[in-house]
């Protein structure tokens, strides 16, 4: 048994146990899988001085403490599109391969993003709360107003396959879409000028940490809306808060700061509608994104290049 690969997966899998990717790897590795209930952190895991490779969530910090942790590691496989979680350099440096799930998740994120418009603009989150409260009084003309999405402009920050999938799911709604990217677009000043609503698609990294602060609120239109199903530290939460109480009419939020620890003057916040980073939750993304991970770590035990490698 000495030389079978020992590999560890950060929580379950979304995968019937009697998937192909799943069996296969099974076939040439031990496996070990923490539960969901499991406090033990990833980074001291007792199994991680051993394994040659690990499945790790977008929430699992893979530093140079991690990976001094595991010094047989030759794979991370990253079961998120985003990779903010792991530092590159120090993987690198160490001859760590770094994977990531792209592709299977744009199409569930972006259907996410398409809910979350509508949660903003026929104020779900308001909605809901006054028929749980038992406030609900009676309808009447004037009722919980919203805005409609078909003719607003929705501006798009970032324009990769997610931004660009919402994009084509907004035109088809009828609306009026703009973006702005490093590759192209409008300025961002003018997106943020113009737009009704405001939806951040980019990755989190040094140039988008805090991207949106007090000046980028500022320029919102009166009325605005802002959307994001990217990562919660591209916006400064309490200029969004400050943002609400004068240009912001709402926002919709996939991801916050310190998740699962949200702000209370958010979470209490009437025109703040927040879901639990449920971007890529489906049942056909999940499948997706497990897959690809679990390839990249036979691709790598085999002795062969893994797809989706992002060091
Ligand atoms: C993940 C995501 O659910 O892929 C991403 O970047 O944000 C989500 O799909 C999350 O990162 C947990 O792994």
């Amino acid at each position: 048994m000495c030389c079978v690969p020992e590999v560890l997966v950060s929580r379950p899998l979304a995968l019937e146990s009697g998937d192909a990717a799943w069996l296969a790897l099974k076939k040439i590795a031990r496996v070990h899988v923490r539960t969901v209930e499991s406090k033990v952190a990833l980074t001291r895991h007792p199994k991680l001085k051993n394994v040659a490779a690990v499945i790790t969530m977008g929430t699992d910090p893979v530093d140079s403490k991690f990976l001094a942790a595991a010094p047989q590691l030759a794979i991370v496989a990253n079961h998120a599109v985003g990779y903010n979680n792991i530092d590159l350099d120090a993987a690198r440096a160490r001859g760590v391969i770094v994977c990531n799930t792209p592709g299977v998740l744009t199409n569930a994120t972006a259907e996410l993003t398409i809910g979350l418009l509508f949660a903003a603009a026929r104020r779900f989150g308001e909605g809901v709360t006054m028929i749980r409260k038992s406030a609900y009084r009676g309808w009447h003309p004037c009722l919980m107003l919203g805005r409609e999405l078909a003719g607003a402009r929705l501006g798009i920050v970032g324009h990769g396959r997610i931004g660009a999938a919402v994009a084509a799911k907004a035109w088809a709604l009828g609306m009026d879409v703009v973006h702005s990217s490093p590759m192209g677009g409008i300025a961002l000043d003018d997106l943020l000028r113009t737009s009704d609503f405001v939806s951040i698609h980019c990755p989190l990294n040094a140039k988008t940490k805090g991207m949106f602060g007090s000046r980028e609120f500022a320029l919102m239109k009166q009325g605005s809306y802002l959307i994001n199903a990217a990562r919660g530290e591209i916006v400064d939460e309490r200029a969004l808060l400050a943002a609400l109480r004068k240009n912001l009419r709402g926002a919709a939020l996939d991801v916050f700061h310190n998740e699962p620890k949200l702000n209370p003057k958010l979470r209490t916040h009437p025109a703040v509608f927040v879901l639990p980073h449920l971007g890529s939750a489906t049942v056909e993304a999940r499948a997706g994104m497990a897959r690809l991970a679990v390839n990249a770590v036979i691709e790598v035990l085999s002795g062969r290049p893994p797809a989706n490698r992002v060091s």
